[in-house]
């Protein structure tokens, strides 16, 4: 369904003027007249899984496809502690904060509001926060445990900001990965409600394990243009990786058509995956067959760009015309 971009992985820890070994997962937009990208980078030892550290860095292009790597990573783990004191105090925790990654970039009315992963000493929270500059970053909310994905829309919706996330939940499940997607709204970014789930990984006939939101969606005549991850998990095939007891799981990109003024509803769904992994710098890696998606840009020309991570080891780019992804999505049966 979408072509991979000739120059991919247009992103990799050697674009790096600092110490980077895994670069992935980034929130992509469109600010201030240029692309920036907000990256993921795990530092340590090429080959070897256990990192040193998880910072995030900054990119900037004029075309979207080669990107200038800021000299020096913007926020890692102290930086959000800090950032993070007066929603989420010390005294809960030895280590409490102990990574922050996979941030997602959505721009409302030329503001930046960006959504996070962050590990706590009491599971993994969803934050959210605000910059101008991709430099200094105001925390503004943090989720209760678990949530492992956010995704904010890039406008409000019935006077309401709206959010896809992805609980993470352990208790009661033996260890099974069943985790459907949710939407929440909320009138001030601070409080939020109204959760209700939208999608499971039942309604996906390539995933038997998770799915979460990848990047915010886009508005088109049809309907929010979601696109998710989707993950199937087999014990039997040994994939590709740097994971010394091996590594079982593929992580496809997949595609939603949420109803424009009630985005819990799903007008319509891709039943096959919008990218699965093949090339070589997706298929191997720090954990490879892994596509994951944290940026979704549509162009004025019509051209749809998704970027992803590839491998959890670096950034690449596919895209095909909106109008062909709207009319991949099936009416959910
Ligand atoms: C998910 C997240 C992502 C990662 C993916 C594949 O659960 O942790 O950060 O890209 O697994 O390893």
């Amino acid at each position: 369904m979408l072509t991979r971009h000739p120059a991919n992985p247009l992103l990799k820890h050697t674009d790096c003027p600092f110490p980077a070994t895994t670069v992935f997962n980034a929130g992509v937009a469109k600010y201030q007249g240029r692309y920036v990208m907000l990256f993921r980078n795990d530092h340590g030892r090429w080959g070897h899984p256990k990192f040193d550290g998880t910072n995030l860095g900054v990119a900037e292009s004029e075309d979207g496809i080669r990107w200038t790597v800021r000299p020096r990573p913007v926020l890692d783990a102290e930086g959000a502690r800090a950032a993070l004191r007066h929603l989420y105090p010390e005294r809960f925790g030895p280590g409490f904060i102990s990574r922050v990654y996979d941030p997602r970039i959505t721009v409302i009315e030329g503001r930046a509001y960006l959504c996070f992963a962050v590990d706590t000493a009491h599971g993994v929270c969803g934050v959210m926060a605000e910059t101008e500059d991709f430099e200094t970053f105001r925390f503004t909310g943090l989720s209760a445990p678990e949530n492992r994905n956010m995704v904010l829309f890039p406008e409000k919706i019935g006077g309401d900001f709206v959010r896809l996330e992805r609980p993470f939940p352990m208790y009661l499940r033996g260890g099974a990965e069943d985790f459907p997607m949710w939407l929440s709204r909320s009138r001030d970014l601070s409080r939020w409600g109204e959760t209700r789930p939208v999608l499971g990984p039942r309604d996906l006939p390539y995933a038997n394990s998770k799915i979460g939101p990848a990047a915010p969606p886009v508005r088109t005549r049809a309907g929010w243009l979601a696109p998710l991850h989707a993950v199937n998990k087999d014990p039997e095939r040994r994939l590709l990786g740097w994971e010394p007891n091996g590594w079982f799981k593929t992580y496809y990109a997949g595609l939603a058509l949420l109803d424009l003024e009630d985005p819990s509803r799903v007008l319509g769904l891709m039943r096959t995956p919008l990218l699965a992994p093949e090339a070589d710098y997706e298929l191997d890696g720090f954990r490879g067959s892994v596509i994951f998606p944290c940026g979704f840009i549509v162009e004025d020309s019509g051209e749809a760009r998704l970027y992803y991570g590839a491998a959890d080891t670096a950034i690449a780019m596919a895209s095909a015309p909106v109008e062909d992804l709207i009319a991949a999505c099936e009416p959910l049966g």
